[in-house]
């Protein structure tokens, strides 16, 4: 409760701010993307991870407003990248299933993209399984909306849940996610490594791209290359890092 009571100034008492985590083209080694990661510093409470607050966030309906202000935040940052010195960058924003729910979802995600002067191709939104499990009528639309003006649909955490195979059938995803823990053991783990590869395989059959997620080892990077895996995220790359950070390393690599 005193969590919740806190979570409500949050904003106004800008405790929230964003990391990003780079995302590798396997090929080229170079970085292709970020995913905004949401962090919580809150002066009563300290470090809060979102593994605790997201769910606080979204049950109480204050993601909506948070939601709005990570948009708004990461693409503004990202823009400035995008327009200067790398044009094809894509910014994967995390969206809860109660952010569907609020009627201007889809009108805040076009005006921030045209505002700051984006392309479609820029957005990469995050559902989970929870976002359509959630049978909102209006999410097949909403989807069908985003993926019109050329943003990019990804599966989170794939293979966590339970019928990511339906899901797949009946959305029109561009990227497929795989979930770190059916990374972590693939150098030593040769059922994991297996159905690591049908879901590359079965992905890209459909025509989407596939990120790995949680890669922290050389090996693990050799193998997921050596399967066709197009892109990867995780510690062995880079850990989420400040915004600031991010514009450095990119402006060293192009
Ligand atoms: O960065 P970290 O591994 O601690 O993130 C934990 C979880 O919090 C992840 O599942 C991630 O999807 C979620 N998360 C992080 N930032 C956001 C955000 O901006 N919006 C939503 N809805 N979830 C987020
Ligand atoms: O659920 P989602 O995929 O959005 O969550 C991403 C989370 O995974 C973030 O909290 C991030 O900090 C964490 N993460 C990112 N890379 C790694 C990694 O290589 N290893 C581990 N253990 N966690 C990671
Ligand atoms: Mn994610
Ligand atoms: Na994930």
């Amino acid at each position: 409760l005193q969590l919740e009571e806190q979570l409500h100034n949050a904003l106004d008492r800008n405790e929230l701010r964003l990391l990003y985590q780079p995302v590798v083209d396997l090929k080229t080694r170079k970085i292709v993307g970020a995913e905004a990661l949401l962090r919580w510093d809150s002066k009563e409470l300290g470090a809060i991870s979102p593994e605790e607050f997201i769910p606080v966030a979204e049950h109480t309906g204050l993601i909506v407003e948070i939601g709005k202000f990570v948009l708004d935040d990461a693409l503004r940052t990202t823009s400035r990248w995008i327009k200067t010195f790398i044009p094809d960058f894509h910014i994967a924003i995390n969206l809860s299933p109660r952010q569907f729910r609020d009627p201007h979802l889809i009108d805040n995600i076009e005006s921030f993209v045209n505002s700051y002067g984006l392309e479609g191709r820029n957005l990469e939104l995050e559902i989970t399984e929870g976002v359509l499990m959630s049978q909102h009528a209006d999410v097949e639309e909403a989807i069908a909306k985003l993926t019109q003006k050329g943003i990019s649909i990804s599966m989170d955490d794939f293979g966590t849940g339970y019928s990511s195979l339906s899901y797949l059938r009946s959305y029109p995803f561009n990227i497929l996610k795989v979930d770190r823990s059916f990374i972590n053991d693939i150098s030593v783990d040769a059922a994991d490594l297996e159905l690591v590869n049908a879901s590359i395989d079965m992905a890209h059959g459909l025509g989407l791209k596939v990120i790995a997620e949680g890669v922290e080892t050389e090996e693990q990077t050799a193998l997921l290359l050596r399967k066709n895996c197009d892109m990867a995220q995780g510690y062995y790359f880079s850990k989420p890092i400040p915004a600031d950070e991010l514009e450095e390393i990119l402006k060293k690599q192009t």
